[in-house]
């Protein structure tokens, strides 16, 4: 047949729809238009000659038709880039192909048949860091979501499962380690200086699970034995130079491993679990089967070049991507649109892993503050989106905020609905059911739902519907009952501008206010718009706890007094409320001082109110010191930018630099009394030690905005003594905001003792751009002729530009020279990285929340980007979301 007048979605390709689009404009994907694939393929053999310049990728399918899809006369193999230097098939070269864009089309006539393909790419000039690319000499590939067909012509969608067994051969030299999926079945000499190496993975994976590596590494090796006995080789591959450094990725792989079992059951099943590091990465970590590619960032760390954050995010991060072994890659997603299926679940895994593995409490509150800096601002902008999305035009921008985090707190609702042991019945029926599949967020819920004995009908919304649901409080007291009134409102969203009321899981306790205590924590669900809760046996008004350990993903608006809120952040038994009333304390007073509601005198005692709740935190002999240091934090000005239908950013900034002030002059005393207790805490890794050192700096935070002088010389001699990177960049990134000579001659010290070590190097860049220095502005201006500074590499670009775009007063400078300079950023490095461009249209898509002057000039920007010629699918779509 004539295939070039096939249809244009001859196998339900759900990537060929809206054939009405505009011939510039990339095409709207929709998880409605989903069909199965018309041909299975069982098996994938795949060859590589392998070179930085030059790859030969010979590709081998054997295809059989689907008896679960339509009959197609055709298959559609999805490239990118790529051209078929040859097409076999059933081993006779065909002619029977043409190209439909990007795609490759081949006439099939028959139900099985195999397939050669031989493609060649160049790895070394791939900056996109999507399929196979060169870093530093080595060769590795990113596949998730769509980087295979950059490799090959392939079905790249998660639907198609195959076995791949794969051949590679490469110069020894250049190459002397050869990584694949699985396990290795084979290696040997070839001619002229090659070597190769055969491996097989056993378990069936769609193509995004891909991966291989070649290069100059070496490795930490160790082992672990599983639940049932088996022994299972493990390796983390770094850099010569850079072993002394994995000791702690190590570490954390081995306690993930007997963490799943215990916790959830699963054991890890082949008998080798490879990591790898590199440098260039678009992202953390990729979890490909028995192969997972790591940014350097989540893989080295020893006290002299890692703070204590770092060797956090380490754990979290090889957690998640081992987790993501059952939780993704044994059960992975039917489309894209489901992609919260693994990655809202697999972050919870991490998450809870993290929690066992630390302070538990310390762990929720930093989660949440993640989800209420970043997720809750994209919740209520113009990129909202629900869990799982309806469309898309390109999928790389629904890894968000939304799908991981707040996919993550709607399981944990259901975890809490249903209490642990019954979710973990739950969890162990979608492992049994999904086993092998490739499910559905449907089919997830479903199993919890059967397995938990939950009714989930009218939780399914939360997987339907954008927007941070608010719940208005209300209490009342009449005789000896108290009387909780609860409404909830879910915001309308772009596309979504009417809501349904979501079952709203509340962990709440009520304050005797004589007894000063509880009489116990009750979990009650608001599944209506409104709703009336009563108590009985109380002679006076009780203080209400709620959300306690934020129970659900919602703001709470309520009227609450400063002596309640002290009350609370002093005497609450829930940790997490102990900082929500904190916070509240805080972001209170700044909301109406930024409003200009407050008179002298309120001002005066809002602040009184605040560091006396701060005084009894510091005196709290019961405390740890990361609790402690949790609870003196202050509100973000982002989130307290969030809590307003339009801010001002230059006045939050000031209003909340002046509390800063005023909280470090009113507690001087107490504070130098408590740095000097916890700057003779020897360096450990022990929470006891951790938490010191987090006091550490946040006091100087404070001495910074009300004694810069004072703070300038204690910063100094903590930079001086510090034998460990927490310590020593606190202290800079506190000089890094004043004015003192002192400032240049540490960052000239720290950049001279780290250089050629690019992480560290990273965080000086970071600390700039991040500064509260009134010249950051100019800095990074500087910092990006820096040599060390380059597009090429993400983590670099996002040490500088990230932070500078998460730097509100530098970011949001009232002459609007911060949103060009990410603008100019956008439009370099789209061509080089449209993946990691796009990443930075959110801060300047905030335009509607913010004052009119400054919203002119952000979406002014934002329209010079989209009226660029060439712009990518990537940044396309989030700057016309962002305008639109
Ligand atoms: N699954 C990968 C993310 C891939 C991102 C592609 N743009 C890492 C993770 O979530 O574990
Ligand atoms: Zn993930």
């Amino acid at each position: 047949m004539d295939i070039a007048r096939t249809p244009a979605t001859p196998d339900g390709n759900p990537e060929m729809a809206d054939a009405a689009r505009q011939p510039s404009e990339p095409s709207l994907i929709r998880r409605e238009d989903y069909l199965p694939f018309a041909w299975l393929v069982p098996q994938t053999l795949l060859d590589f000659d392998l070179g930085l310049e030059s790859t030969t990728v010979t590709a081998t399918l054997s295809v059989a038709r689907n008896p679960a899809a339509a009959r197609s006369p055709v298959i559609r193999l999805n490239g990118d880039g790529i051209t078929a230097a040859r097409v076999e098939v059933d081993g006779e070269e065909s002619s029977s192909w043409t190209m439909d864009g990007d795609d490759l089309l081949l006439s099939l006539p028959g139900d099985a048949h195999q397939i050669t393909i031989v493609t060649q790419i160049d790895p070394s000039a791939n900056s996109q860091l999507m399929g196979l690319y060169g870093s530093n000499g080595m060769l590795c590939t990113q596949c998730e979501a769509e980087g295979f067909r950059r490799i090959t012509f392939f079905p790249d969608r998660p639907d198609v499962l195959s076995t791949y067994s794969v051949r590679m051969r490469g110069s020894r030299a250049q190459f002397p380690v050869l990584l694949c999926n699985g396990n290795l079945t084979g290696e040997g000499e070839g001619e002229n200086g090659t070597h190769w190496a055969e491996w097989h993975d056993p378990w069936p994976k769609p193509s995004y699970l891909f991966a291989l590596v070649a290069g100059d590494l070496v490795a930490r090796s160790d082992s672990f034995v599983t639940m049932t006995g088996r022994n299972v080789a493990l390796n983390v591959y770094v850099r010569d130079g850079d072993l002394d450094r994995t000791e702690h990725a190590m570490e954390s792989l081995k306690r993930s491993m007997k963490w799943d079992e215990d916790v959830f059951g699963r054991e890890y099943d082949l008998d080798l679990f490879n990591i790898v590091a590199v440098s260039d990465f678009n992202m953390g970590a990729m979890e490909n089967k028995g192969l997972n590619v790591f940014n350097t960032k989540y893989v080295l760390a020893d006290p002299e070049t890692a703070t204590d954050g770092d060797y956090d995010g380490i754990e979290g991060v090889i957690g998640h991507e081992y987790f993501h072994n059952w939780s993704g890659n044994r059960i992975t997603c039917r489309d894209w649109f489901q992609l919260s299926l693994k990655e809202g679940f697999t972050v919870l895994r991490d998450q809870l892993f993290s929690q066992d593995m630390g302070s538990a409490p310390v762990k929720r509150i930093e989660d949440v503050r993640v989800l209420r800096g970043v997720q809750f601002p994209e919740d209520s902008g113009p990129l909202a989106h629900p869990i799982r999305p309806d469309s898309y035009r390109e999928i790389n921008n629904f890894y968000t905020s939304t799908v991981y985090n707040k996919g993550a707190e709607v399981i944990r609702m259901m975890r809490t609905m249903a209490g642990e042991q019954r979710f973990r019945q739950g969890t162990d029926l979608y492992f049994e059911r999904h086993d092998g599949e490739a499910a559905t967020c449907e089919d997830f819920v479903k199993a919890i739902e059967d397995g938990a004995g939950l009714d989930l009908g009218q939780f399914r919304l939360w997987y339907s519907q954008a927007g941070t649901p608010k719940v208005s409080v209300e209490l009342r007291h009449d005789g000896s009952t108290v009387t909780l009134a609860l409404r909830q409102q879910v915001p309308p969203t772009p596309g979504q501008p009417d809501k349904l009321p979501v079952p709203i899981p509340l962990r709440i306790a009520l304050f005797d206010r004589n007894g000063r205590t509880h009489r116990g924590e009750e979990l009650i669900v608001l599944d209506s718009a409104e709703a009336e809760f009563s108590f009985d046996g109380f002679a006076d008004m009780p203080i209400l706890s709620i959300n306690r350990g934020f129970s659900a993903p919602v703001t709470i608006e309520r009227d609450v007094s400063r002596d309640d809120l002290v009350f609370l952040a002093a005497r609450d038994d829930d940790p997490f409320a102990r900082y929500e009333a904190m916070q509240e304390l805080m972001t209170g007073h700044l909301v109406s001082a930024v409003g200009g509601e407050l008179s002298d005198g309120d001002r005066d005692a809002a602040r009184h109110d605040i560091a006396r709740a701060m005084a009894a935190v510091i005196e709290d002999t019961k405390l740890d010191d990361l609790m402690r240091g949790e609870l003196l934090l202050m509100p973000s000005q982002t989130y307290v930018a969030e809590q307003m239908l339009v801010a001002d950013p230059g006045r939050i900034h000031a209003e909340r630099e002046a509390l800063k002030a005023s909280i470090g002059s009113a507690l001087g005393s107490e504070l130098d009394a408590l740095y000097a207790r916890v700057e003779k805490v020897p360096y450990s890794r022990s929470s006891a030690a951790c938490g010191a050192r987090k006091l550490k700096t946040l006091v100087l935070t404070y001495f910074a905005a009300s004694d810069p002088a004072k703070a300038a010389q204690l910063a100094t001699s903590q930079y001086d003594r510090a034998d460990n990177m927490t310590d020593r960049q606190g202290a800079l990134m506190v000089l890094a905001g004043l004015d003192t000579v002192e400032r240049t001659v540490k960052l000239m010290d720290f950049y001279d003792r780290y250089r050629g070590n690019a992480l560290v190097i990273d965080k000086w860049f970071s600390l700039q751009a991040a500064s509260l220095h009134g010249n950051a502005l100019e800095h990074v201006k500087a910092l990006r002729e820096h040599p060390d500074f380059t597009m090429k590499n993400p983590n670099r670009v996002r040490s500088l530009y990230m932070a500078f775009a998460a730097n509100p007063h530098a970011f949001h400078a009232a002459d609007g020279e911060g949103y060009r300079l990410v603008a100019d950023l956008i439009l370099d490095l789209d061509p080089i990285n449209a993946q990691t461009a796009a990443r930075f249209v959110p801060p300047l898509g905030r335009w509607r929340r913010i004052e009119p002057g400054r919203a002119a000039i952000m979406r002014s920007e934002l329209e010079r980007v989209a009226a660029a010629p060439e712009l990518s699918r990537d940044t396309y779509e989030q700057v016309s979301r962002s305008l639109g």
